[in-house]
């Protein structure tokens, strides 16, 4: 199984996104997602200059060794750019070992721990009565389980909230686009938001909420016991996660169950919040956490602690990752969700996949491999545009976390 090529790709279409294909002298092919959204070309250029030299000529079927190779062996560990760099090929030999095996990525992981795996939608409103509108419409798709996020009166543009009917998350041509925020004005309205709902659907719905890395943790705290009469599944991203002891005064304050994650790229990230048991879910990805060979560890590390797994799945992740995480939700025994946003038909056209959503559940496909492909010359129709997420300021000026 001698890896003769690796070619990497980025495109765009409605969104960049960057791919890894790997080939072997057998002819079998392996894909795998790199995308870091608005830093796509440093990843692309990672994995060019840095990665696929390395890997002409290497044993595919070693994933273990190339990944010891690409992590330990780099001596620079760890970072973003890095550990995405590693999932893509980590990514691409796991698609690689399953076709070669004729058997989908979850047999190969352990086969399956449940039939279909459970997913949350996305609910953003400009206001409340928007929100509701919102919420119903993911109801009456099937979700039992619904992020809810609402526009803040008197803060101009709130995150998660896009124009009706976008779901996708904004990343702006050109510069980044400003933005403000004000947490006194969040910390005001947000309990409006959840009594509301309440008021509406009652309790049987599950509601999920994204702080984005907003509060400090006293701040995160008030949210909290401010919230958790009205049951959250989960609140996520309350503050920024670089001190992870930041938890320990969120968790000695409120019973609400806590998500973070989705901008970790190690073990080593989520190695405090796990141990103490800080956290109920973690939310670190397969792209951009080292792929499954790391991921796998991360998860069996949580289940130690009661900690489950809720992964991002946001569409600035390509349907390689909404695939592979489908088949790892499938075998990993502690799974509490996955986040759910759809694709564009396009992406799905660029990235024709094997899974599907029915009625608030998805199902990965039983093709071989990770059931997930690229259509190369499509692809080639949607070249790369420069796109950033926003940043945040405070009212008076101070840069802040978006
Ligand atoms: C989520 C995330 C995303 C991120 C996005 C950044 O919970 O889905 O917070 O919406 O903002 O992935 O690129
Ligand atoms: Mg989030």
């Amino acid at each position: 199984m001698k890896i003769v090529s690796a070619k990497v790709f980025v495109c765009s279409p409605s969104r960049n996104f960057v791919t890894l294909k790997i080939e072997t002298e057998e002819g079998i092919y392996g894909i795998g997602d790199a995308t870091l959204n608005g830093r796509e070309l440093a990843v692309a250029s990672y994995l060019e200059e840095h990665v696929v030299p390395l890997l002409i000529g290497k044993d595919a079927s070693r994933i273990e060794d190339i990944w010891q190779y690409l992590y330990r062996g780099v001596y620079w560990r760890r970072g973003s750019i890095t550990m995405t760099a590693i999932a893509a090929v980590d990514v691409a030999l796991w698609d690689i070992k399953a076709k070669q095996a004729n058997m989908p990525l979850y047999q190969l992981l352990g086969g399956k721990s449940r039939d279909s795996v459970r997913v949350y939608a996305h609910a953003n409103g400009t206001n409340i009565d928007h929100l509701i509108d919102e919420v119903r419409q993911a109801q009456q798709l099937g979700y039992s389980a619904i992020r809810i996020q609402s526009g803040i009166p008197g803060i101009k543009k709130t995150y998660g909230v896009t124009e009706k009917g976008i779901k996708y998350e904004p990343a702006n041509a050109s510069l980044p686009e400003e933005q403000v925020w004000s947490t006194t004005k969040y910390i005001n309205h947000i309990e409006n938001v959840f009594a509301a709902i309440r008021e509406e659907f009652g309790y049987d719905l599950d509601l999920l909420h994204d702080v984005h890395h907003r509060l400090t943790p006293n701040e995160a705290a008030q949210v909290g016991k401010i919230l958790e009469k009205y049951r959250p599944f989960w609140l996520e991203d309350m503050v920024p996660a670089e001190n992870q002891d930041s938890f320990r005064l969120i968790r000695s304050r409120t019973t609400a169950p806590l998500a973070v994650g989705e901008v970790f790229n190690s073990i080593w990230d989520c190695k405090t919040l796990i141990e103490n048991q800080l956290i109920d879910y973690i939310r670190t990805t397969i792209v951009h956490a080292g792929g499954i060979t790391h991921l796998r560890r991360i998860a069996d590390l949580a289940s130690l602690y009661h900690v489950r797994t809720g992964f991002h799945g946001a569409t600035d992740l390509s349907p390689i990752t909404m695939g592979c995480a489908l088949h790892f939700d499938t075998w990993v025994p502690n799974f509490g969700i996955q986040e759910h946003m759809p694709h564009e038909a396009i992406v799905n056209d660029v990235f024709p996949n094997d899974y599907h959503f029915d009625n608030g559940y998805m199902h990965c496909g039983e093709t071989a491999g990770h059931g997930v492909d690229f259509n190369e010359q499509l692809a080639a129709q949607y070249p790369y545009k420069p796109a950033y997420l926003p940043v945040n300021r405070l009212e008076d000026g101070t840069l802040w976390n978006w």
